[in-house]
């Protein structure tokens, strides 16, 4: 909820409670938590050598694959009695990743949005549509419960079947919308071909878990006759909620008792200033369950210190511009190309060569994808049917490693265009 004393702190006080935060964290996780423990010796620091946000660059990063490799819970700062509820997110192989919470852990996400959803206007009076996948995906349960905590009457709608969706929104008077801002276009070009937008109430849409620029942002408050505000987060360090828009529309912010951001230069790791582009690393402060130091996330973007005219003092994060890492969000699901070619080996090579190429696009504001897979000889003397019945097969493979549907097709052997270098294994023809 709008927490005037936190959200408008001076940044003096920000600052020393970071500190506070940071030094106890440090010194909780290097005894709960071996990995970290190990990352510490390694660089021959102790708890007590961190006194406060200053010293925080001296801190060892850490990565997705630090998760991978202490799959499920090894990361996990408390008892596995206390943690409450787990969320999942994909790895860069087949293997999802697993993120747990306690109680307290809930408490202060959803507090997270509910902050946000105050500032903008959202309260008890609102009915909130919460379009993002319920499960372990991090969406939808994530903006349920901050939701909830304004007093809101909650739609928990999930994804899918967008003319039921549109049709709960007249009839049970949507105010405010969640989903991703593809979804959101896809729905707002349905509801423009039904002719129904005289029958909604929507006022708000809080769109994100993909990157949309301020041309969408601006194509989804005409069509919808809303005010757009981004939302931003990841399963790692906490879900949707990490940093938010507020009224004025111009970068979200980052909760800075909760969280300590800094950009980074991905090749040299060095430390960059505000306004400078880099990758996005953060540093969770109020998280028991799984708390991280200096997580890399991959995400490009930048840092604004520049006071906000909503009044809060909470630095601002711009919009992220991609990703340093080969990451591809399709349809809202992250997808990593190493997870495609995982199944692409798990088929018999009989069958197919190991000569692909993934190729997205965004047709009707909905995204695609479709892999091509170079058959191999005897399957190219082989009958269509056989053909057909393998890409039936690559195809449900996918589907359930990556959840999302794909378009499969094996084509001629060579046909695929081999390159001297690096292989050019995504295409992804998408504009954002
Ligand atoms: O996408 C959490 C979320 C759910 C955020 C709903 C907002 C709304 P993951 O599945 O772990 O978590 O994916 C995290 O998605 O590192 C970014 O690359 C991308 N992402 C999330 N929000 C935004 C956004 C959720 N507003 C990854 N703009 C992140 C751009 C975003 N990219």
């Amino acid at each position: 909820m709008w927490n005037k004393e936190i959200e408008t702190m001076p940044r003096e006080q920000i600052k020393a409670l970071q500190s506070e935060r940071l030094v106890k964290q440090v010194k909780r996780m290097y005894e709960n938590v071996p990995a970290f423990k190990a990352r510490m010796d390694e660089k021959n620091l102790k708890p007590s050598d961190i006194h406060g946000i200053e010293d925080l660059s001296k801190l060892p990063f850490s990565y997705k694959s630090d998760l991978r490799d202490n799959y499920p819970y090894g990361l996990f700062a408390v008892p596995m009695k206390d943690i409450v509820r787990v969320h999942a997110s994909s790895g860069t192989t087949g293997k999802q990743i697993v993120v747990g919470y306690t109680e307290n852990d809930l408490e202060v996400w959803a507090d997270a949005i509910a902050r946000m959803l105050t500032e903008i206007g959202v309260d008890a009076n609102s009915f909130i549509q919460v379009s993002f996948g319920y499960g372990l995906f991090t969406g939808g349960l994530g903006a349920h419960y901050g939701a909830q905590k304004v007093g809101a009457t909650v739609i928990p709608m999930s994804t899918g079947n967008t003319a039921r969706q549109i049709q709960t929104m007249i009839d049970f008077g949507t105010t405010v919308l969640f989903s991703t801002p593809s979804y959101a276009m896809y729905l707002a070009e349905e509801i423009e071909a039904m002719g129904v937008k005289d029958q909604l109430k929507l006022k708000v849409g809080i769109f994100g878990a993909e990157p949309w620029t301020e041309d969408m942002r601006k194509t989804l408050e005409d069509k919808l006759g809303i005010k757009a505000y981004d939302i931003y987060g990841l399963s790692e360090i906490m879900g949707p909620g990490v940093a938010c828009e507020c009224t004025a529309q111009a970068g979200m912010h980052v909760w800075e008792d909760l969280f300590i951001p800094e950009i980074i230069d991905p090749e040299t790791e060095e430390v960059l200033p505000a306004g400078k582009s880099g990758e996005l690393v953060f540093t969770t402060l109020a998280k028991e369950g799984f708390p991280l130091i200096r997580y890399r996330t991959k995400d490009i973007c930048s840092i604004n210190l520049e006071p906000c005219k909503c009044g809060r003092t909470h630095l601002r994060i711009n919009k992220p511009s991609g990703r340093s890492d080969d990451m591809l969000i399709i349809r809202g699901v992250n997808v990593f190309p190493s997870q495609i070619e995982e199944v692409l080996l798990k088929v018999s090579n009989n069958a197919i060569t190991p000569n692909y190429q993934i190729i997205v696009d965004r047709v009707n504001n909905t995204d695609t994808l479709d892999v091509n897979v170079e058959m191999s000889e005897s399957m190219f003397a082989d009958e269509v049917r056989s053909i057909e019945r393998t890409e039936k097969q690559i195809t449900e493979m996918l589907r359930s490693t990556l959840g999302i549907g794909a378009k499969v097709h094996l084509v001629n052997p060579k046909s695929i265009e081999r390159s001297e270098g690096k292989a050019k294994r995504v295409i992804d023809n998408r504009k954002l």
